[in-house]
C-alpha cells in the first residue's frame, strides 16, 4: 500500500524542503517542534491527494452521508495514526532514522487535540476512524474550541487546571475553508407576516446578532483504503470586520459586541463529564455548530439534488447525546422558512433525518433549559419547539385519554423548561443506548413511557473502540506478535482475533505474550519515574483505574481498599502479599469539589504508603498527571488489571474497559455497562466480578433500605479505614477529608448517605481483589487469562458498532476509492 509519495528519498527531500521553506533552516538546525511541523506537512500532502480522490469518488457515486453531530471529538494525536492508516508508518520511521530523527520523539511533539471530556468524545473519534476504514461517507460536525480539555497539573497533591493552548504553534492537520462560511443568528424577535400569494404566514427573524461560522476540516484517514473523510469543526468570527465602516455609522458598540460574541462562543470546551452546565454560553455553542452544520449539509445536498423532500434519502444526522438536539428545530426552520415547505412536509423529512444516542442516565446530565433563556436566545427555534410540543401533547392525549400524568412526564416543555431528551425522542426515528444493560434500563426505567408509546424507535448499539489506535499504534509489539501468529486481518476485522484462542495453552506463545506485557510495563515504569519520581517494580501487579473522576465511577472505593490493604500489611507484616502498583489517572471537572478532594486523597495516600519502608514496597500508589489519549495508549498496553468498578446501573457503557481487554488485562468490575458483555465474551472465569447488581441498586434507590451506618458500626476494619480519613493518618489537617467521610455516612443527616454504595460493595470488592492476587500468583493461569481477554475482544471493535449503526439506522452505501495516480496508470 505504500505509494510513490512515500518513496523514502522523495519523503526525505520533502521534509528537508519543508524545513527550509517554513523556517529558513537546515535540517540539522531545526528544533523538534519544527521537525514535527515539517514532517506533518509532508504527510498532509499525501493525505490531500487521497482526500481529493475520495471527494471525486463520492461525487461520482452519490452515497448517503451521515453527519455525526457532536459537541466533542477527543481525537488524540494524528501524526502516528495517519501514518499507520496510510500504511506508511514503517517506511517513514526508517526514512526519519536515516535523517537522524526518532519518530517517537517526533510524535511526542504533537499536542493532543483534546476537544472532548472522556468516553463520549473519544467514542466520536473512534467512530470517525471506523467510518473511514469501512468506506462510508461521513462528516464529523463539531466546534473548533480554541482551548480544549484543560491540562492537569498536580501541585502539592491537588489538581490545578492549566489552559490547553493546542493551536498555539499552528496545527498542521487542519485546513481552513473560508469559502464554506455560514451565518448563525442569535436573539432578536420573530415577526409574522401574512403572505397573500400563498395564503400562509411567514415568520421573519429580525433584530438578531449574527456570527460567522468558518469551518476547519481535519482529514480522517481510513486504514489502507485511500478513503479520507472529514471532521468539520467550526470557528466563529464577527460578521463585519471591526473597522471604520461601522465606526463611521456609529455602529461601534455593535461591532464590538459581535466581535466578543464570536470570540466567546468557541473559546473553550466545557470540562464537565456526565453533567450539564446550564450556562447561556453553552446553549450558544450548541446552536452555533448545529446551525452551521445543517446549513452546510443542505447546501451540499442541493448542489446535486433538487427535491428537498427527499433529503432523508441522502442525509442522516446522528445526535451524540442531547447536546445537538436543536438540530431538530433548526432543520424544521430551514425546511419551512427557507425551503418553503409546510409543517407536515417539513416534519416528515425531519423525522426521517434525525436519530438520537443516549449516553447516560445520570440525572444531573439530563439537559433541561429554562424557557426564558431558550426563547430569548433562539426565538424562532423556540417557537418551532413549542409547536412540536403542542402537537405531541395532542398525540399523547389521543393515546392516553384523560391521563395527565403522562403529559406531565412526557411533555417536551414543562415546568418552565425545555427537555432536550424528550425533543430528541419525539423527533428522532431511532433512539439508542450504548450497551445492552443501558438500553434495557432506558426501556424499563428512565424512558419507560416513551418506550411504551413508540417501542419501534428503541434499539441498542453496544459501544466499541478502534483497534488501530489502541493496539496497532499503542501496543506495537503486541500488534506485531499477533500479526505473526494470525496474520494482519484483525486490523480491519477484529473478530479474527479469536484465532489467538488456539494459543491459550501454548507455553511458548504465553511466555511471549507476557514478555511483551512486561516490556510495556517497563516502558510505563520509566514514564512514572520520569513524571512522578516514584520507582515502581514492573514485576508487581499493575492495577489500573484511568477514567474521568466521578463519584459513580468510585475511585474512592479503590483508594479506600488500598488503605485497607496497607493496614493489613502493617498489622500482619508476615502475611503473604503479592506486590501491587495501584495506578490512577483522572481529571476532575474544575468545579467538582468532592472529585478534586478525592484526587488529593489519592495523592496523600500515595505519599504515606510509598514512603513507609516498613511495608517493603509491597504497595505503591501512583497518580498519573494529565491523563489523556496519548498516555492512555501506553497505559492500556501496560496494565495487568482493569478496574471497572462503577456502581451498577450508572456507567452507561464504558469504553476504557474494552481498551484494557484488547491489551490483555482482565476486568475487575461490577456488572455494569459493557462489562456485562465483556464477561459474556471472555467467560466468568477470566474476569473478577463483584458487587451489587443494577437491579439491586435500582431497587434500593426506589425503595430505600440501604444503610451504610450499619456497615460502619459492625465492620471494624471498614470503620478503621474511614476513621483514618479524619484522624491525621493521611493529612495533618484532620478536616481535609471530612467532606468525603461525611458523604459516606448519615452523620450529617443527609438523605443520600453513600449514594454510590461504596460501603455496600466494599467487602465484595476486597474479596474479588483477593481472587486477583491468587490468580496472578499462578503465572500460567494468568497468562492464559490475559491472552484470552485479547482473543475474546473481537466484539468490541468500533468497526462492529459502526456496521450495526449502518445496517439498522443509517443505511449508508459503501464506497470504494481508487487513487487517481493508480487509475491514470491503468
Ligand atoms: C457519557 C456523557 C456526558 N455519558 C454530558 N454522558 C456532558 C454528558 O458536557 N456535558 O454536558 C459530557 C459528557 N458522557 C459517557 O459516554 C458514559 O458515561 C460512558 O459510560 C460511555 O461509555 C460514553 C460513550 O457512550
Amino acid at each position: 500500500m505504500i505509494d510513490k509519495q512515500f518513496d523514502k528519498e522523495t519523503f526525505k527531500k520533502s521534509v528537508k524542503d519543508n524545513v527550509k521553506f517554513l523556517y529558513r533552516r537546515k535540517l540539522e538546525e531545526a528544533t523538534q517542534e519544527q521537525l514535527f511541523q515539517a514532517v506533518s506537512y509532508t504527510v498532509k500532502d499525501v493525505i490531500i491527494d487521497n482526500w481529493l480522490d475520495t471527494q471525486n469518488a463520492y461525487e461520482a457515486q452519490d452515497p448517503k452521508i451521515v453527519y455525526y453531530m457532536s459537541m466533542e471529538f477527543l481525537m488524540g494525536r494524528a501524526l502516528g495514526n495517519n501514518l499507520l492508516n496510510l500504511g506508511a508508518y514503517g517506511e517513514v520511521k526508517e526514512a526519519l532514522e536515516e535523517l537522524g530523527i526518532d519518530i517517537n520523539a517526533l510524535e511526542d511533539q504533537e499536542p493532543d487535540p483534546a476537544l472532548g471530556n472522556g468516553g463520549l468524545g473519544r467514542l466520536a473519534a473512534c467512530f470517525l476512524d471506523s467510518l473511514a476504514t469501512l468506506g462510508y461517507s461521513a462528516y464529523g460536525c463539531g466546534i473548533r474550541y480554541r482551548y480544549g480539555m484543560f491540562k492537569q497539573e498536580i501541585r502539592d497533591g491537588y489538581q490545578v487546571e492549566v489552559p490547553d493552548a493546542w493551536l498555539e504553534e499552528g496545527y498542521p492537520f487542519e485546513l481552513r475553508r473560508p469559502e464554506y462560511a455560514k451565518e448563525v443568528h442569535f436573539g432578536g424577535y420573530v415577526r409574522v407576516e401574512y403572505d397573500q400569494a400563498t395564503g400562509q404566514n411567514k415568520f421573519i427573524h429580525e433584530g438578531y446578532q449574527a456570527v460567522k461560522a468558518i469551518p476547519y476540516d481535519m482529514p480522517i484517514v481510513g486504514y489502507e483504503n485511500n478513503v479520507v473523510n472529514t471532521l468539520r469543526i467550526w470557528d466563529a468570527a464577527a460578521i463585519e470586520e471591526f473597522g471604520f465602516d461601522s465606526f463611521d455609522k456609529g455602529d461601534y458598540k455593535k461591532a464590538v459586541e459581535q466581535e466578543n460574541l464570536a470570540k466567546d462562543i468557541v473559546n473553550v470546551l466545557y470540562p464537565n463529564d456526565n453533567k450539564m452546565s446550564g450556562k447561556e454560553l453553552r446553549l450558544k455553542q450548541q446552536y452555533f455548530f448545529v446551525s452551521a452544520s445543517i446549513q452546510a449539509a443542505i447546501e451540499k445536498y442541493k448542489k446535486t439534488h433538487d427535491d428537498i423532500k427527499k433529503l432523508h434519502e441522502k442525509v442522516v444526522f446522528q445526535m451524540n447525546d442531547t447536546h445537538p438536539t436543536m438540530a431538530v428545530a433548526e432543520l424544521m426552520r430551514i425546511l419551512m422558512d427557507q425551503e418553503g415547505l409546510g409543517w407536515d412536509d417539513a416534519w416528515a423529512v425531519t423525522t426521517k433525518c434525525v436519530a438520537y444516542t443516549n449516553h447516560t442516565i445520570m440525572a444531573e446530565a439530563l439537559e433541561k433549559w429554562p424557557i426564558e433563556l431558550f426563547s430569548r436566545l433562539l426565538p424562532r427555534v423556540y417557537q418551532i419547539i413549542e409547536e412540536i410540543n403542542r402537537r405531541f401533547i395532542i398525540e399523547v392525549q389521543n393515546r392516553y385519554p384523560g391521563n395527565y400524568e403522562k403529559i406531565k412526564k412526557m411533555a417536551i416543555i414543562y415546568d418552565g423548561q425545555v427537555k432536550m431528551a424528550h425533543l430528541a425522542i419525539v423527533a428522532g426515528f431511532s433512539v439508542n443506548g450504548v450497551a445492552r444493560l443501558h438500553t434495557e434500563i432506558l426501556k424499563n426505567q428512565e424512558l419507560k413511557d416513551f418506550y411504551e408509546m413508540m417501542p419501534e424507535k428503541f434499539n441498542n448499539k453496544t459501544n466499541g473502540i478502534t483497534q488501530r489506535r489502541f493496539l496497532l499504534h499503542g501496543n506495537q509489539n503486541l500488534a506485531a506478535w499477533i500479526t505473526d501468529h494470525i496474520g494482519p486481518d484483525w486490523i480491519t476485522d477484529l473478530s479474527q482475533i479469536s484465532k489467538l484462542k488456539v494459543y491459550a495453552d501454548d507455553e511458548k506463545a504465553l511466555q511471549e505474550f507476557m514478555n511483551i506485557k512486561f516490556q510495556n510495563k517497563q516502558r510505563l515504569a520509566k514514564y512514572i519515574l520520569e513524571h512522578n519520581g516514584v520507582e515502581v517494580d514492573p514485576h508487581s501487579i499493575f492495577d489500573v483505574q484511568v477514567k474521568r473522576l466521578h463519584e459513580y465511577k468510585r475511585q474512592l472505593l479503590n483508594i479506600l481498599h488500598v488503605i485497607y490493604l496497607y493496614n493489613q500489611i502493617k498489622l500482619h507484616p508476615e502475611m503473604e502479599f503479592y506486590p501491587r502498583t495501584f495506578i490512577f489517572g483522572a481529571k476532575a471537572s474544575a468545579a467538582y469539589e468532592r472529585a478534586k478532594k478525592i484526587i488529593k486523597l489519592i495523592n496523600c495516600v500515595a505519599d504515606v504508603v510509598n514512603n513507609d519502608s516498613s511495608i517493603n514496597g509491597k504497595i505503591k500508589v501512583v497518580f498519573i498527571e494529565n491523563y489523556r489519549v496519548s498516555n492512555a495508549e501506553m497505559i492500556f498496553a501496560a496494565a495487568d488489571v482493569s478496574e471497572q468498578i462503577s456502581t451498577a446501573s450508572k456507567e452507561a457503557s464504558g469504553t476504557g474497559n474494552m481498551k484494557f481487554m484488547l491489551n490483555g488485562a482482565p476486568t475487575l468490575g461490577t456488572m455494569d455497562g459493557a462489562n456485562v458483555e465483556i464477561v459474556e465474551e471472555v467467560g466468568q472465569e477470566n474476569a473478577f466480578i463483584f458487587g451489587m447488581s443494577a437491579d439491586q441498586i435500582i431497587n434500593y434507590e426506589n425503595h430505600g433500605g440501604y444503610d451504610p451506618d450499619f456497615i460502619y458500626n459492625t465492620d471494624a476494619e471498614i470503620r478503621q479505614v474511614l476513621m483514618q480519613l479524619i484522624n491525621g493518618t493521611f493529612s495533618s489537617d484532620t478536616e481535609l477529608f471530612r467532606d468525603i467521610y461525611d458523604s459516606l455516612l448519615n452523620t450529617k443527616n443527609c438523605s443520600r448517605a453513600d449514594q454510590y454504595f461504596i460501603l455496600g460493595d466494599f467487602r465484595s470488592y476486597a474479596e474479588a481483589q483477593k481472587r486477583v492476587e491468587a490468580a496472578y500468583k499462578d503465572e500460567k493461569k494468568w497468562a492464559k487469562m490475559a491472552l484470552l481477554n485479547t482473543a475474546c475482544s473481537g466484539k468490541f471493535s468500533s468497526d462492529r458498532t459502526i456496521q450495526e449503526y449502518v445496517d439498522d439506522i443509517w443505511h449508508l452505501d459503501k464506497v470504494t476509492v481508487t487513487k487517481s495516480s493508480e487509475a491514470a496508470e491503468k
